[in-house]
């Protein structure tokens, strides 16, 4: 602005000499700065933020509605999960549901996939139990999905049901019960191939089961041999297009004592069926490191599917933050090269908070982790390793945490045409008033 358009009290102030008046090119901005500290350390900007457009998160639909689903006479949440808080404007119908999808999937750079579970089906007038579900209640999230770009991915329900209120569903101790999910794990399986097929994008279908005991059982054996025989009998019919994957769990509500499908149980069984293996991370011990087991797992796995989640004392499914354990989870995968191994999704739900805004952030999250592990110089960290030099190696992994990768997020989003920093925050709470606020 030239000092005549606004008379201030800077002309009070005496005149800069003509000679300390600064070239007027405009001063380089914090994405260019950011580039040039980065490039010093052999890292190319460019490169991460084309990579980090390729990488698509699956986001779980279960965070729009608690995990409630569209089933006739909608069941109250089992199979040891719970959702706390009571915020107004949750998704009451698959419209709903994908509308709110959509609002956050705008907020969110790049192109992603939706997870479903079989429970979120269209299923019409009469009810529909869930050893009768098909590809046909799934038309609608099939051409929405095409019509925006989007793969999925899908989960058979074992929870919320009255066949599995006992806390056993494909290890039961009944036939018939077993019986029963045997056949919606069928169904479900054969839901997920007609989901890929028609997306051209193979889905995959994640099978977890709640079942186990509160207290201490007599016999933690039969049950295992159950599951086992139940699982192999699901997977038996070969399927053109099915990807599927087991998810172990270390405890949960009603289930404290013992887990049937324990991390061993499936970890061993998905290396000698084939299947892949999901590790969530709030399925471990809350010491444990998740970050590590991937570069374990995938010795003897060609994939792994991660359900990216944040458990807070328990596996307690909090939205996901940009923390540590998020961010060594993000590098082990890029520093390794397992980007092609790995399937990224997410699994959490919080109903404390505005739900929209919780699949917004938990997905930035991840993605800001993944960047920031696409800006590590890799190379150069491990030449230090090598070296036996520890103490560069830790002066170096100290240095990079506090590198300018805010302006290249920024950067990223800009490019991507969605609100970088907090602005996408407004657009949330305009979609709140007009549109969330209004459900009863
Ligand atoms: C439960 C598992 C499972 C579920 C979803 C809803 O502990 O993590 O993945 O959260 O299928
Ligand atoms: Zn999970």
């Amino acid at each position: 602005m030239s000092a005549s358009a606004k008379p201030s009290k800077s002309q009070k102030a005496p005149k800069p000499s003509p000679a300390a008046t600064p070239p007027a090119v405009k001063p380089p901005g914090a994405y260019s700065l950011s580039r040039e500290r980065y490039s010093s350390l052999g890292v190319d900007t460019e490169a991460a933020l084309a990579t980090l457009a390729t990488l698509p998160v699956s986001i779980h639909c279960w965070q729009g509605d608690d995990v409630g689903g569209f089933e006739h006479g909608g069941q109250a949440l089992g199979g040891g999960i719970a959702v706390t808080g009571n915020y107004p404007g949750k998704a009451r119908t698959p419209e709903e549901l994908r509308a709110d999808l959509e609002k956050a999937l705008s907020l969110i750079p790049g192109k992603h996939r939706v997870n479903l579970h079989a429970s979120y089906g269209e299923f019409g007038a009469k009810p529909v139990d869930r050893d009768a579900v098909e590809p046909a209640h799934f038309k609608g999230w099939i051409s929405w999905a095409k019509s925006h770009g989007l793969g999925l991915d899908f989960n058979p329900t074992f929870f919320s049901h009255p066949k599995a209120s006992d806390g056993f569903t494909l290890a039961h101790r009944s036939k018939a019960v077993r019986k029963f999910w045997i056949e919606h794990g069928k169904r479900s399986r054969e839901i997920g191939a007609a989901m890929g097929r028609a997306l051209g994008s193979s889905t995959v279908t994640n099978f977890w089961v709640p079942d186990g005991f509160k207290d201490t059982p007599a016999d933690r054996l039969s049950p295992r041999e159950r599951l086992a025989e139940s699982l192999d009998e699901i997977f038996q019919a070969p399927l053109k297009g099915a990807v599927d994957a087991v998810e172990p769990k270390l405890f949960g509500i009603g289930s404290e004592s013992y887990v049937v499908g324990s991390a061993e149980f499936y970890l061993a069984y998905a290396v000698s069926r084939k299947k892949m293996l999901c590790l969530d991370s709030g399925h471990f011990h809350p010491t444990e490191n998740v970050a590590d087991k991937i570069s374990s797992v995938l010795q003897f796995l060609p994939e792994v599917l991660l359900h990216v989640s944040r458990g807070v004392r328990w596996d307690s499914d909090h939205v996901v933050v940009y923390n540590d354990e998020l961010q060594s989870l993000a590098r082990e995968v890029v520093a390794n090269g397992f980007l092609k191994r790995v399937r990224l999704g997410l699994d959490y739900f919080d109903a404390s908070i505005n739900r929209v805004a919780a699949w917004v952030i938990g997905t930035r999250a991840l993605q800001r982790a993944l960047l920031v592990a696409l800006l590590e110089p890799t190379r150069a960290l491990r030449e230090t390793e090598t070296d036996g030099d520890f103490t560069s190696r830790l002066a170096l992994q100290e240095e990079l945490k506090t590198l300018p990768f805010g302006a290249v997020w920024e950067e990223f989003c800009a490019r991507q045409e969605v609100p970088a920093g907090l602005d996408w925050i407004g657009e949330v709470r305009a979609y709140e008033e007009a549109v969330l606020s209004k459900r009863a």
